[in-house]
């Protein structure tokens, strides 16, 4: 017999977190030493120049961590200690006035312990509350020097740590993660020149335009103030009768309508700096830039029914698969790209490039690849890191600047300032987590929780007493913000009013619809259907469909079948009647389809149904097919631990079909072996798991000894126009046909079989 050990998530540098330093071997290919020194620049640099850029990434190890390692603490081998370091002797007892005596207020150890653990709550964050995170580096492909002189641009292979948070944005900390929403994609560069924060979403526009609206938008989409409910949910009245009521919500409302709003992975997100930014050469040049994350697995979502399944089996699906792909060594990338254009061209555009509810279309303004971002190191400790970091879009360095954008610059003051009550004071930038590697030298001084110690009798400036000291950069090496031109109308005066072209609420929506695919529209109806009929009050819903009528009427009619209304109402009257011609009217690039990615498999968990008397060899072979490139196969079982197959040899199960449902993975085996596949038909689970994988449209290998378990599960190879299903793959053991399934998991689905409702 031979055991076969399971996919462990493993990482290098925690070798000791999965007991391979204790006498174990780590996977293949994997070494349980830490590398010897830090990655440098220097040292990525010359992979880069070896033409190995993409195929290189160093093991975990960046310069942000080696920074942090001053405040790491591990416990192994010392005593229990109170937080003045005097040893505790017993840590079950309180001190007492005999046994059954009352307990003494002289207990310090007590009262410290009790005391801190009163405390040890923070609020969480206003919106975003629910995230993740990694630690990882950005990597410039060649120098931007020409656009701008911000530090991770300079030079080809140079290096930048990050720290990146993913969250949805309506749910409260402990909250689902598959939540239809938008997703937050938050970058702190660590820069040689201070921090830069760059703090986006999963989606290129946002819901409204002006910072003053956004207090109300949040407060519509959070749980309704009286019965705080629903939780991390947008289907519900407040939200509805506010974005109905806004109008320039609606080209946001598509996006998060469409399978953008329920990711697959963190790792298969697109992200997006969403406003209009700028870029600052030395000369003090400035263009506008967009930023956009494409992510290296491709852009892959869930499907809806899956998601609410998914919500329940596993809440923390996003986060574990974000955790499990760094331990196993299947870093996220992204690569950064950018859409840089002049002041002269935005003003020729048909929309306003201040205008966040916009997106400037592909076609027009090409994307620029300019560097590649890997995150290859889990936090250490969840509170330390991931829930202290504090981003803030008023971080940036020499070389970005803003645009007068009216939602950005309310978040240049908001998320500092948001800050200061969540954690605690004006000195949260000397977390650990926050801290910049560059120095910080400032007459700054106290305030709760000061860590460091500024040295001498001058916190003024200007001092002769200090030499003079810190001084003034000037304007070669200290941030200048740009001298933005103001337009005549702008410098008449103070004005509460947006420009004409942001009144277009409606060309970018049907821009955004029309260049989905069936499929796509489909989901995009069918969202909106699920939400608006979770909404009471009927005018409400009427509302939403009168003002779909502005984007497509083929939508809208079907919104309104799909909730019984009788009659269409008429069209919303719109603010703006006669709107510019768009540039662009079908932009391929917004479908997912043109987002497979490299098509490779990495990361994607394969179910391979097993119970004893299973073919072990076949299902052994295609196991290490998976593996070999870099999936994660599970052996799934009517229950956990050993499974003998029908020549002796034992697999070890490390999932069962109860505590790991079908609709948790990417892909699923069927085996060969009667009395494996006839123990398997008679747990109903097995069908269960099955008709879901079928149902969501996942890519199925039936060997043929499950043929008739899978027909008797609803499944068919013929789509429901009588083609060949492209995504399930019956037959004998072959390894054409194990190729033929593994190229189908890197389509990731196979939206053919899809029929409104489910067969
Ligand atoms: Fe945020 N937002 N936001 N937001 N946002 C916060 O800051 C805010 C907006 C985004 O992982 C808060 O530290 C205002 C757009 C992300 O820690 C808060 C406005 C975009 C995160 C805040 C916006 C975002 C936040 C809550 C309109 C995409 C999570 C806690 C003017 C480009 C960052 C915190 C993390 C978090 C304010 C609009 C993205 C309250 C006032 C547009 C990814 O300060």
């Amino acid at each position: 017999t031979q055991a076969v050990v399971a996919a462990v998530p493993f990482n290098a540098l925690k070798a000791s977190e999965h007991g391979f330093d204790n006498g174990i071997s780590p996977p293949a290919g994997q070494t349980a030493e830490p590398p010897s020194r830090m990655t440098t620049a220097s040292t990525l640099s010359e992979s880069y120049h070896a033409g190995k850029v993409g195929t290189v990434a160093p093991q975990g190890v960046n310069a942000t961590i080696g920074t942090l390692d001053r405040v790491r603490v591990d416990s192994g081998g010392q005593p229990l200690t109170t937080n003045q370091g005097v040893a505790i002797a017993d840590n079950q007892n309180s001190l007492k006035a005999g046994v059954r005596g009352p307990v003494l207020l002289e207990d310090f150890v007590l009262r410290e312990k009790l005391t801190h653990f009163d405390h040890e709550r923070i609020p969480e964050r206003i919106v975003h509350a629910r995230g993740s995170a990694a630690h990882g580096y950005f990597e410039c492909y060649e120098p931007l020097t020409q656009f701008t002189k911000a530090a991770p641009f300079q030079e080809s292979g140079k290096v930048t740590p990050v720290f990146v948070r993913f969250s949805t944005v309506a749910g409260e900390r402990g909250s689902k993660d598959t939540a239809r929403d938008v997703r937050g994609f938050a970058v702190k560069f660590y820069t040689d020149e201070g921090n830069w924060d760059l703090v986006g979403n999963n989606m290129p526009v946002f819901f409204i335009q002006d910072a003053m609206k956004f207090p109300d938008l949040v407060h519509a989409v959070k749980p309704e103030p009286h019965h705080g409910m629903p939780q991390a949910a947008s289907a519900h009245d407040t939200f509805w009768d506010f974005v109905s009521l806004m109008p320039e919500s609606t080209h946001m409302l598509m996006w998060v309508m469409s399978d953008r709003a329920i990711p697959r992975s963190y790792a298969t997100m697109q992200g997006f700096g969403v406003h209009s930014y700028r870029f600052v050469n030395d000369a003090g040049e400035s263009v506008f830039v967009k930023f956009h994350w494409e992510p290296k697995y491709g852009t892959h979502s869930l499907v809806w029914d899956e998601a609410v399944k998914i919500s329940g089996a596993d809440p923390d699906y996003h986060r574990r698969d974000l955790w499990e792909r760094i331990e196993s060594g299947v870093f996220p990338e992204w690569e950064l790209g950018v859409q840089i254009f002049t002041e002269e061209q935005a003003q020729a555009f048909s929309f306003d490039i201040l205008d966040a509810t916009k997106l400037i279309p592909e076609e027009l303004v090409p994307v620029q690849l300019v560097g590649r971002m890997v995150l290859n190191r889990n936090p250490d400790n969840f509170f330390a890191e991931t829930e202290q970091v504090a981003f803030c879009t008023a971080h940036v360095v020499p070389g970005i600047d803003f645009s007068n954008d009216p939602l950005l610059a309310g978040r240049i003051h908001s998320y500092v300032d948001t800050q200061i009550s969540r954690l605690g004071g004006p000195n949260f930038h000397e977390l650990p987590i926050n801290a910049p590697i560059a120095q910080v030298h400032n007459n700054q001084r106290d305030g709760m929780h000061r860590q460091a110690i500024p040295r001498g009798r001058v916190a003024y400036e200007p001092n002769s007493l200090g030499g003079g000291c810190p001084f003034q950069a000037g304007a070669a090496q200290g941030f200048v913000s740009v001298p933005a031109r103001l337009e005549a109308k702008e410098a008449q005066g103070k004005v509460r009013a947006k420009p004409e072209k942001f009144a277009d609420h409606y060309t970018q929506a049907t821009l955004f619809l029309d260049s989905q695919t069936e499929v796509e529209r489909a989901h995009i109806a069918a969202a909106f259907r699920f939400e608006l009929s979770k909404v009471t009050v009927p005018a409400i819903r009427e509302r939403m469909v009168a003002s779909l009528l502005n984007v497509s009427e083929a939508l809208a009619k079907t919104v309104a079948a799909g909730l019984g209304m009788a009659n269409l109402p008429a069209p919303l009257p719109k603010a703006l009647e006669t709107v510019e011609t768009p540039e662009v009217t079908v932009s391929a690039t917004l479908s997912l389809k043109a987002r497979p990615g490299d098509g490779s498999i990495a990361g994607r968990k394969v179910a391979l149904l097993v119970a004893d008397g299973v073919d072990g060899d076949s299902l052994l072979k295609i196991h290490a097919a998976l593996l070999a490139q870099d999936a994660v196969p599970r052996f799934v079982a009517p229950h956990i631990g050993r499974v003998v197959t029908s020549d002796g040899t034992e697999i070890e199960a490390d999932a069962s079909l109860e505590n790991e449902p079908g609709f948790l993975f990417d892909a699923l085996v069927l085996p060969n072996g009667k009395a494996g596949v006839d123990a398997l038909s008679k747990d109903g689970h097995t069908a269960e798991f099955i008709k879901d994988q079928y149902r969501h449209c996942k890519p199925i290998l039936v060997l043929s000894g499950s043929q008739t378990l899978f027909a008797q599960a609803g499944g068919s190879d013929l789509t429901p126009s009588g083609g060949q299903d492209p995504g399930i793959f019956i037959g004998p053991f072959r390894s054409s046909t194990v190729q033929a399934f593994i190229k189908g998991i890197g389509r990731h689905r196979h939206p053919e079989r899809e029929t409104a409702p489910p067969r």
